[in-house]
C-alpha cells in the first residue's frame, strides 16, 4: 500500500471497527439521550487537581474505600492472635497489593528496628553465626513470586457453607514477589553436619512462633526475604526478615525471624501438634501436611461483588497448588453436572496465584458457580463431599474443596453446597 494512499482507506477501516465492536455493546446502551455524564463537563475537569506532594506514600481513590482487609469478630477472642482476610473479590490479576495481604498473627505485629535485629543460625552446623541485615544485604539476592497460604484457609466451611464472602471463605491468602536472599547459599556457606535432617524456625515476636522444617526443603527453594513488591517487608508480613517456604503451609513462614536452629530431628512444637495438625474421623491426628494440594475459587461474581447485570459475564478466578503450576481449571454454572474449560491467562508460574477467566452470557436464570483447578503433578481438586468421605468433618485445617457459589436472579451471590 502506498503512503498517500493510507489516510484515506484508514477512517474507514476505524468505523468499520467501532461498529462491529458496537454490536457486543448492545448490553451498555444508555437510556437517557443526551447522556448527562457525556454533555455535562464533570467537577474534575473544572478546576486543578492534588499537587505531586498531596500523597507522598500514594493511596487508593476514595472510591475504593470499601476494599479493604476485614476481620471476623465472633471468629477470635482478642486482636492480637487473630486473623483479617485478603478482599479477593475486589482484586484481579495475580499480585496482591502490600497493604491488602491478609494478616495472621499469634501475639500481634512486632514493632522491631532493623538495625537491632539479629538471625542466629546455630544447633548442627560447623560454626554458629549471628547475622544482621546489613550482612543479609550483602549477599546475592533472587525474587520469586509466590503464594501463601494459611492451611486454616476456608477452615471455618467444615461443617457447610458458613461465612457469605470469597474474602471470608479464601481470603487467608496473597501472592507477592519477593526479595531476598535463597537459603541454600546462608547454609552451605555456613556449613551444616551432614546428619542433620531439620531447622527450627522461630520469631523475634512476642509469641516466639517456631516451627520444624526438614531440611532437603529449606535447601531446595526457602528464601530469607527482606522486601515484597519491591519494597521492604510491611511490619505486619514481618519486618525486617520473613522466612518464605514455596508451596507450604502459611504457618511455617516465619515473620520477624531470629533463629534457625539446626537439629536431626522435628521438635514437636505446640505449632506443628496441637495446631496445625487435622483430627480424623477415627480419631488419630494427620500430621506434617506441609504442603497446600491445589485450590481454586471465583473471585468475581461472588457473595461481596456488585449486583451483576445480565448479558456479557466476565467470570474471574484464582487458582493454586503447592505441588507446581496450575495446568487447568475448569468451571460449572450448574453445580458441578457439566464443565468447560476456564482460560488462564499469563504465565501459570509454580507455586503462584494464576488468574483464570470464563467469559458468558448470562440471561438472568440462577447460576451454580465453581471452579476446579488441576496442577502440574495431575491432582484434581475435590470437591468438598468427596474430601469429607475421607477427612471428615472435625479438622480446620485443609479444606480445598470446590467452593460454589449461587448466583440468582437479582445478580446478587450467595454462599452454597450442593449435594
Ligand atoms: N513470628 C510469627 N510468624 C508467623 C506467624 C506469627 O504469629 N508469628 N503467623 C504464621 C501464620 S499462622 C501464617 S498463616 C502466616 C501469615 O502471614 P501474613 O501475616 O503475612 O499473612 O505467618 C506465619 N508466621
Ligand atoms: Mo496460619
Amino acid at each position: 500500500m502506498s503512503n498517500s494512499s493510507a489516510p484515506r482507506t484508514l477512517p474507514i477501516a476505524r468505523r468499520a471497527l467501532v461498529a462491529a465492536a458496537a454490536t457486543s455493546f448492545a448490553g451498555a446502551a444508555r437510556a437517557a439521550t443526551p447522556d448527562p455524564a457525556i454533555v455535562n463537563l464533570p467537577d474534575w475537569s473544572q478546576s486543578l487537581g492534588d499537587g505531586v506532594q498531596a500523597h507522598p506514600y500514594g493511596v487508593p481513590s476514595p472510591f475504593e474505600k470499601n476494599v479493604v482487609r476485614r476481620d471476623v469478630e465472633w471468629l477470635t477472642a482478642g486482636q492480637q492472635s487473630s486473623v483479617n482476610f485478603t478482599p479477593l473479590h475486589a482484586l484481579d490479576g495475580t499480585i496482591t497489593p502490600n497493604g491488602l495481604c491478609f494478616e495472621r498473627h499469634h501475639g500481634g505485629v512486632a514493632a522491631v528496628d532493623p538495625d537491632r535485629h539479629r538471625l542466629m543460625i546455630h544447633g548442627m552446623v560447623a560454626k554458629p553465626v549471628v547475622l544482621t541485615m546489613q550482612d543479609l544485604k550483602r549477599l546475592p539476592r533472587i525474587n520469586r513470586i509466590y503464594f501463601l497460604e494459611c492451611a486454616a484457609n476456608s477452615g471455618m466451611e467444615w461443617r457447610g457453607a458458613q461465612l457469605n464472602g470469597v474474602q471470608f471463605t479464601h481470603g487467608m491468602i496473597h501472592n507477592v514477589q519477593y526479595t531476598g536472599v535463597s537459603l541454600r547459599t546462608v547454609l552451605e556457606a555456613i556449613g551444616i553436619d551432614p546428619r542433620a535432617k531439620w531447622v527450627m524456625a522461630e520469631g523475634a515476636d512476642a509469641a516466639g512462633l517456631n516451627r520444624s522444617i526438614p531440611l532437603a526443603k529449606m535447601m531446595d527453594d526457602c528464601m530469607l526475604a527482606f522486601a515484597m513488591n519491591g519494597e521492604a517487608l510491611r511490619p505486619e508480613q514481618g519486618y525486617p526478615l520473613r522466612l518464605v517456604v514455596p508451596g507450604w503451609q502459611g504457618n511455617m513462614w516465619v515473620k520477624w525471624l531470629r533463629r534457625l536452629k539446626i537439629g536431626d530431628a522435628p521438635w514437636e512444637t505446640r505449632e506443628e501438634t496441637s495446631k496445625y495438625t487435622d483430627l480424623m474421623p477415627d480419631g488419630r491426628a494427620r500430621r506434617s501436611t506441609f504442603v497446600m494440594d491445589a485450590k481454586s475459587v471465583i473471585t468475581s461474581p461472588s457473595p461481596q461483588t456488585e449486583t451483576a447485570p445480565k448479558g456479557r459475564m466476565v467470570i474471574s478466578g484464582i487458582a493454586w497448588s503447592g505441588r507446581g503450576a496450575v495446568s487447568r481449571v475448569d468451571v460449572s454454572l450448574d453445580g458441578g453436572r457439566n464443565w468447560q474449560a476456564a482460560r488462564l491467562d499469563g504465565t501459570a508460574d509454580p507455586l503462584s496465584l494464576t488468574r483464570f477467566y470464563a467469559d458468558i452470557d448470562w440471561n438472568g436464570q440462577e447460576l451454580l458457580l465453581q471452579s476446579r483447578a488441576q496442577d502440574s503433578s495431575g491432582y484434581v481438586q475435590p470437591s468438598k463431599a468427596d474430601l469429607r468421605k475421607i477427612r471428615g468433618v472435625n479438622s480446620i485445617y485443609h479444606n480445598n474443596g470446590i467452593q460454589t457459589w449461587l448466583l440468582r436472579a437479582d445478580g446478587q451471590c450467595e454462599n452454597v453446597e450442593v449435594s
